[in-house]
């Protein structure tokens, strides 16, 4: 996973005499080299390619050709005593102006190095027009600074500390920037406003401007690459970081430890139906010889499943796997082997995105403050910043042997000791083990109770929100997944009641027709086996997705709101209708939306009679050709059927 990295150079060691100067950059990179399509605005060697500046944009364009080239070697002598070359890094210290590219800019992708030193500044100016910020403070840097009307401020603060090395991806197509620090997203397609005048867009070329405010600075690395058919690129501002998780729809949750051994709930009956010394004495007997990994995923695969997230550490703080932090861990059982380890192999094998849950609370941990509800209250001697430095550890074992992780699921945020300071940072600290990953809302003090939304006035809520054993509402807005149990425990419980296949697939569908996820639990036995009446059903969801799966994955919600009717769903130029519930007597009578109707057809089999009226479409399946689950009826629309501003079915007692 490491990179080997060289931490030859920075402000720290400027005497040192370095051979080759390669600081933080991968030892097969050389410095200043640019990747496959990218030059080098910056060459190493020289100022070639910049000049000094010579006042703001506007004003430059008002000079005459004589006047302009008198200011402009001007400018260039007096840049040529503040901007130098230093062993392959362009260094400005810190007094005198802005540098500038000589040659104006459209649309492009820019790569760039930079290096600050505590409470520093600086920007790069796009288009002649400030800026991408650069700075030591709380926000972080990336915001697109001068901004009034759109996004200023970066969505995550992706800084390394003054001192060392940060890189900027920056992307600019039409007046949409979208802004990469040190690999995550942090401004995504917003538009760059005409700081010279406000009531005009951005220019549509400029140069590109490195901001010299009064602190000493360092870049190197600059690479452009010229967008030629801004058409063609304009999909690379999207972050596409949810894309897997928005197309899967549906996952696999586990929740598993020795506490099956007892058949009673995870954690929650630590302290209540089973007493605290006899609960945490369970991982001695712990011993699931019968656990395949192989088989629990390709189960979660039969399903339709796209995602497994399994309990790494649920509040009873045992740990699912062998860290090097705890001894209350797996390899203190009996059964002593990594969970952890065979499962992430093995969906890495099958085609599975591999995810973990981790519980923020931690009952059992002497540091985290309180214990089991129904047990000891609070704890006598704990230490909470000790404890998140533990978990922070924990964290970076489970990212670092077993990922790249798909989420990390937290849970257990609501509990006193949490708070949204200890929130954003734990979110920032996640992003920066691995860029990519997807964090739930969990993570911060954000979560309105078991509806699972998110309040707004939260910086680091999360990339989706959790409602728990209910289905969450219609929302394109903010993703979200529900998650709920196969029976009524989330983990194994002797004769749990299994919902029916009906209860399961309606579930699904009314929550991938609100445009969420189901993440469905299944709690394996102490034996390591998933109850074989639970494999079962997932098998016939699994059956059904096979035929109707068309309707579900990479499908958004809409574009009619679900109802008691059933839910719907939209790809392309197709609404997918899965009715669930027909009106009693009659037809279903569909509210007109703002398209055409080319063609109609019932997937589940049978024929369909449509009368489209001046303010409806209403529809019919005789009685004989409904399905028992949901009736599908594919509507084939004369336009994308996700632009349609999704509607309610109200004609349903
Ligand atoms: O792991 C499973 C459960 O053990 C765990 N979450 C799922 C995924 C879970 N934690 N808590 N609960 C279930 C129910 C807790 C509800 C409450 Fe509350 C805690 C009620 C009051 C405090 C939720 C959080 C509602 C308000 C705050």
């Amino acid at each position: 996973m490491n990179h080997q990295r060289l931490h030859l150079i920075g402000w720290l060691t400027p005497f040192i005499i370095s051979p080759v100067i390669t600081a933080d950059l991968p030892l097969d990179t050389t410095l200043n080299d640019p990747p496959p399509g990218f030059s080098a605005l910056f060459n190493g060697k020289d100022l070639h390619g910049w000049c000094g500046f010579i006042g703001d944009f506007p004003a430059r364009a008002e000079y005459t050709e004589e006047a302009h080239a008198e200011k402009q070697a001007e400018a260039d002598s007096q840049m040529r005593k503040h901007w130098s070359v230093e062993d392959g890094l362009l260094v400005f210290d810190g007094q005198g102006k802005s540098l500038v590219t000589q040659e104006d800019f459209g649309d492009f992708e820019l790569l760039v190095d930079w290096m600050i030193k505590p409470n520093g500044d600086s920007g790069i100016y796009l288009r002649g027009t400030p800026q991408v910020q650069i700075w030591d403070n709380e926000i972080g840097s990336g915001g697109l600074y001068n901004n009034h009307k759109n996004l200023s401020v970066p969505n995550i603060d992706a800084d390394n500390p003054p001192g060392e090395w940060n890189t900027f991806r920056i992307i600019m197509i039409d007046d949409r920037v979208s802004v990469w620090l040190n690999g995550i997203n942090v401004v995504e397609a917003v538009q760059l406003e005409n700081y010279w005048n406000r009531g005009l867009p951005v220019a549509t070329r400029g140069p590109i401007e490195l901001q010299a405010h009064g602190n000493e600075l360092r870049f190197r690395n600059i690479f452009i690459r010229h967008i030629n058919d801004p058409g063609a690129e304009r999909e690379l501002l999207i972050d596409h970081r949810m894309d897997w998780w928005t197309q899967a729809k549906f996952g696999m949750f586990i929740h598993w430890g020795p506490v099956s051994l007892k058949g009673t709930e995870i954690s929650w009956s630590r302290g209540a139906q089973v007493p605290i010394d006899e609960y945490d004495m369970l991982y001695q007997s712990f011993n699931p010889t019968l656990f395949d990994a192989a088989n629990w995923v390709a189960t979660a695969k039969v399903a339709g499943m796209k995602y497994l997230v399994i309990t790494a550490k649920h509040h009873d703080g045992f740990s699912l796997w062998n860290s090097d932090l705890t001894d209350y861990d797996i390899t203190a059982t009996p059964y002593e082997l990594d969970v952890l380890a065979e499962l992430s192999q093995e969906c890495a094998r099958q085609g599975i995105r591999f995810c973990v849950y981790y519980s923020i609370c931690d009952w059992h941990h002497p540091d985290y403050p309180t214990d089991s509800p129904g047990g000891g209250g609070t704890k006598q001697s704990h230490n909470m910043d000790r404890y998140v430095h533990f978990m922070k550890g924990q964290l970076k074992e489970l990212v670092e042997h077993y990922g790249p992780l798909g989420i990390i699921w937290f849970d257990g945020e609501w509990e006193e000791p949490w708070t949204v300071e200890y929130g954003d940072d734990l979110y920032h600290f996640i992003r920066s083990l691995q860029p990519d990953i997807i964090v739930n809302n969990r993570v911060n003090k954000a979560r309105h109770g078991m509806a699972g939304t998110s309040r707004e006035d939260i910086a680091y809520p999360g990339d989706y929100d959790t409602p728990e054993q209910q289905i969450g509402s219609f929302n394109r807005n903010r993703p979200w997944e529900t998650c709920m149990t196969i029976g009524e425990q989330w983990s194994w419980k002797p004769n749990d009641q299994i919902k029916t296949l009906k209860e399961c697939l309606s579930t699904l569908i009314r929550v991938v027709g609100g445009d969420g996820n189901l993440l469905f639990n299944v709690g394996p036995m102490p034996d390591g086996r998933i109850e074989p009446r639970q494999v079962e059903r997932l098998k016939e969801m699994g059956d059904w997705l096979e035929q109707f799966g068309a309707g579900i994955y990479d499908t958004r919600g809409g574009s009619f709101k679900p109802g008691p009717w059933g839910a719907s769903t939209c790809r392309e130029n197709s609404v997918y209708l899965f009715i669930i519930e027909w009106p009693e007597n009659g037809p279903l009578i569909l509210p007109a939306i703002d398209a055409n109707l080319e063609s109609i057809n019932v997937l589940t089999g049978g024929s369909v009679t449509i009368e489209q009226k001046e303010d409806c479409w209403s529809l019919w399946v005789k009685e004989e050709e409904r399905s028992a689950i949901a009736t599908v009826v594919r509507l084939g629309l004369d336009r994308s059927s996700f632009d349609i501003t999704p509607i309610d079915i109200q004609n349903l007692d």
